[in-house]
């Protein structure tokens, strides 16, 4: 875990406050309705439901289902940047500050090692024209070869694709083929409609029960001057859309064709835990 040099910012809840009385649960699903029908639907490019987005149970972290999302590209052989997405997606309309857990199961994929990124969890205002810029947890497959592994990382992202803020664990992996917590906190960054200024929000990311990252801002005297964690820009909505699913990047031309399961997930006012 890499904290940051700033002793007087304000922090986020802690780790231990969370779970008891006053907890606000503003959404959970465990998909044993056998459905998605607390969520508001499904997105990506060549999304279908059940053909690559499917609760079923296949895989399952608690009960007798869980929701599953097939990443499929052919092989080129070129090395482009190329995107595959699917996600299912909560509006929940002017939070500001949350958390958001989930379990996570992402089956060993047909080549291992290859740079592969996976993002997981989404939690931007998606239907504000002309974007802002939104919290994205990832994973990226690090080390050459087989078996390989995933290591956290987490960024702000503009709809048009600029992506800010990129910051990258190598302290906590996930494994293919096991059930992982991941929980965020997210708070939104101060609105500043004249400039990005000030780079104020929070995001704090625990695997497994254990805080791994913790990106109030910029660091500079770590070099990651883009870690603005400005969550949701100049605007002033608050975020209002959550999601999980999300995309799998391959960048090799490498053939992907691969599950990833979500189950118990959950949006409360102070931390969740496993
Ligand atoms: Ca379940």
């Amino acid at each position: 875990m890499k904290r940051f040099p700033y002793a007087s910012y304000a922090f986020g809840p802690s780790h231990a406050d969370g779970g008891g009385s006053g907890q606000a649960i503003y959404f959970e699903d465990n998909f044993e309705t056998g459905d998605l029908s607390k969520w508001n639907g499904y997105g990506g490019a060549g999304s279908s439901y059940p053909t690559n987005i499917n609760v079923a149970g296949t895989v399952t972290h608690g009960g007798a289902y869980a929701c599953g999302f097939r990443y499929v590209q052919v092989f080129t052989g070129v090395p482009t940047g190329r995107d595959t997405n699917r996600w299912i997606y909560k509006v929940l309309a002017g939070k500001t500050e949350f958390y958001m857990r989930g379990y996570l199961y992402l089956v060993a994929p047909l080549t291992q090692g290859l740079g592969v990124q996976r993002k997981l969890m989404w939690c931007g205002d998606d239907d504000v024209a002309g974007g802002t810029y939104d919290c994205v947890v990832t994973l990226w497959e690090t080390n050459a070869g087989s078996p390989s592994y995933c290591t956290f990382g987490a960024l702000s992202q503009h709809d048009a694709g600029i992506s800010t803020g990129l910051y990258q664990s190598s302290s906590q992996q996930v494994h293919w083929d096991t059930w992982h917590c991941v929980e965020i906190y997210f708070k939104m960054n101060t609105v500043n409609p004249s400039d990005l200024a000030p780079w104020d929000g929070i995001l704090r990311t625990w695997l497994d029960g254990s805080e791994i990252l913790y990106g109030p801002h910029v660091d500079p005297t770590q070099g990651y001057d883009n870690l603005h964690m400005n969550m949701n820009g100049m605007f002033s909505n608050p975020f209002s859309t959550f999601s999980i699913g999300r995309q799998t990047n391959s960048y090799q031309g490498e053939q992907i064709d691969e599950w990833r399961y979500w189950d118990d997930v959950k949006i409360a006012s102070s931390y969740i835990g496993t």
